[in-house]
Formats: structure tokens, sequence, C-alpha cells
């Protein structure tokens, strides 16, 4: 009867370790990549047909449409942060707090339908000048694309913010662009 016991006690103990073990394997994949520094960066936990909360949202001409679309999302997911109306140009808006000599990887994924010239750009700012730019144009097709771009802060910065804008330009009435799974990730 105790050899019983002694065989379920072990047996429990067993299942109990394999069950903590399977918890920790997740965590050690996942800990090999730095944490997105952009909330809810899938536009889920936004209010369709409103504008996304976290960003500002830019338009340079009157009529520009800047909503979260409640049916189209990247991958099978519900939302996005959708354009149109762009005639001249308009974007969303992020801006983070970096240091001199830190690296970053941006990504987002974008899909046009109609004209307009989509792009991810990023900007910094050493005091109250504009000091960096640069651009990954996605292309006009229809299908969700992936933008990448990885940075390193100049060393002779002193204040520096790092910002990013999901851009469009050049718009018809009929175009449309959508944004999703934005990301920010120190390197
Ligand atoms: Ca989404």
């Amino acid at each position: 009867m105790n050899n019983i016991k002694t065989i379920h006690l072990i047996a429990k103990h067993a299942i109990f370790f394999v069950a903590v073990i399977s918890l920790f394997i997740p965590m050690v994949v996942l800990s090999a990549q730095q944490p997105n520094l952009v909330p809810n960066s899938s536009f889920e936990n936004d209010t369709a047909d409103l504008p996304p909360a976290d960003y500002i949202s830019y338009m340079g001409n009157i009529g520009a449409k800047l909503t979260v679309d409640g049916s189209v999302g990247y991958n099978g997911s519900l939302q996005s942060a959708k354009i149109s109306g762009a005639t001249v140009d308009a974007a969303y808006v992020y801006t983070i707090d970096v240091l001199p000599g830190e690296k970053y990887r941006l990504e987002s994924f974008c899909k046009q339908i109609g004209d307009g010239t989509a792009s991810m750009q990023i900007f910094w700012k050493t005091g109250d000048k504009w000091s960096f730019y640069t651009a990954m144009p996605y292309s006009g097709d229809g299908d969700w694309k992936k933008a990448v771009i990885e940075v390193t802060i100049p060393a002779a910065a002193i204040t520096t913010t790092l910002t990013l804008r999901l851009h469009i330009e050049g718009q018809t009435a009929s175009s449309a662009v959508w944004f999703d799974n934005v990301s920010i990730r120190k390197l």
C-alpha cells in the first residue's frame, strides 16, 4: 500500500515538474526579443471608426479620414489603422524618447488600394533640430507588405526623440491604405 502511495506521489510531482518547465519554455524563447515600445500595436483595443488612441493623426488636407477600420487587419486580426482621402498627405505619428548610441528596429505592415505612395518613415530630433530621416516605401498592390528599418541614434545627440510616421501621399477619393502590427524594439 505504501509503495502505491509513493508511486502516486512521484507521479504527481513529475506532472507538476513538467507543467512548471512547460511554463518556462515560452518565457525563455520570448526573452530573446526586446519588448515592443508601441502600445496596442495591432489596434485591436481601439474603437472602430475613431482615430487610434496612441497616435497623433496628421492630415495635410481637409477631407483626409484617419480612423481605425474594424473589419480589416493583418494576419487575420480584426482591426488596423486606415487612411483615405489624403490627396495631399496624412500620417499616424508616434514618438519615443531615446538616448545616443541606442539601436532600434522598427517594423510595420501596410496594404493599399488605389493611388498614393505609402511609407514608414522615421525622424529624430536633437534639441530643436530634425537631424535624421529615412523611409521605406511599400508597393501598392493590395497585399500586406512588411517594412523594416534599423537605426542607431548618433553618439553626438544630446536630447533626442525618435518619431515614426506611417505616411501616405497622393491618394484619390477611392484610395485607401491600412497599417497594422507596428513595433519599435531596442536592439
Ligand atoms: Ca490588427
